[in-house]
């Protein structure tokens, strides 16, 4: 990405409330993000706080790492880009603030499935500024468990909710989209791609079942203007007493 491509991703994130970007991780800084990742899962993990992470109903594949931006500090330098910042502040329509780093693992044949939400009901913030940097370190193809969008569905305010009884995602949509699957946005993605989704736009995700992995590293950011919404967190709170963690 170079900064000229502002204006028109500006746009049609305004648009269909995702985006993506080719090859904005190179090989050699995905291998090292990958190798980082699973150090800290085989190394320190166990000693972090239940907070730390989500595990499969296996009881022990990893599902989703959280708040890594606390947990392990150490990978926010691998992860930092002047220019996706710029991008990420007209995004969010002020100063970025980065409020959450995390993955979802979609492990080979275990990775489950994550139901339709906005992640808004999860962030509680107003004005939705606020907005996920999804970034491959597998290759995401139709077998493994893409990322799908309802494109313009951001444009919609938030729609009612219901505790969804997964673990990892706690809050899904009272009424999943009807929209068909072939007429959604699927995040199809090579390793160092990445996507950036608004976070009133509804997505999705199916188990993965096939043999290959699909690791996605999650970066969170938010407008500092933003402010919590005590509608959203009490809705918010309520899923997490049902389902933790959340
Ligand atoms: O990676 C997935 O399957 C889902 C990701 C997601 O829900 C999110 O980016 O908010």
């Amino acid at each position: 990405m170079s900064l000229p491509e502002i204006p028109s991703l500006l746009h049609d994130y305004q648009r269909d409330g995702v985006i993506a970007l080719r090859g904005l991780f190179d090989a050699a800084q995905i291998a090292a993000l990958r190798a980082e990742l699973e150090r800290y899962m085989a190394e320190d993990l166990a000693s972090k706080p239940a907070d730390a992470r989500t595990l499969e109903p296996d009881g022990q594949t990893v599902r989703n790492l959280w708040r890594l931006e606390r947990h392990h500090p150490a990978l926010l330098p691998m992860l930092e880009k002047p220019e996706l910042l710029q991008l990420v502040a007209a995004l969010v329509q002020g100063e970025p603030l980065l409020v959450g780093v995390e993955t979802f693992n979609k492990a080979a044949r275990v990775g489950s499935a994550v139901p339709a939400h906005q992640d808004n009901a999860y962030f509680c913030q107003s004005p939705p500024d606020m907005l996920t940097i999804w970034i491959a370190l597998d290759a995401v193809t139709p077998a493994n468990g893409p990322v799908y969008y309802v494109r313009g569905s951001h444009l919609g305010g938030m729609l009612p909710t219901k505790p969804s009884g997964v673990k990892g995602n706690s809050i899904g949509l009272a009424q999943p989209p009807t929209l068909p699957l072939e007429d959604q946005f699927c995040g199809l993605l090579e390793p160092g791609d990445a996507l950036i989704h608004h976070c009133q736009t509804i997505h999705h995700s199916a188990p993965n079942l096939s043999d290959f992995p699909r690791l996605g590293l999650l970066l969170v950011y938010r407008g500092r203007h933003t402010q919590n919404d005590p509608a959203l967190q009490a809705a918010y709170r309520a899923a997490v007493s049902s389902t933790p963690p959340a």
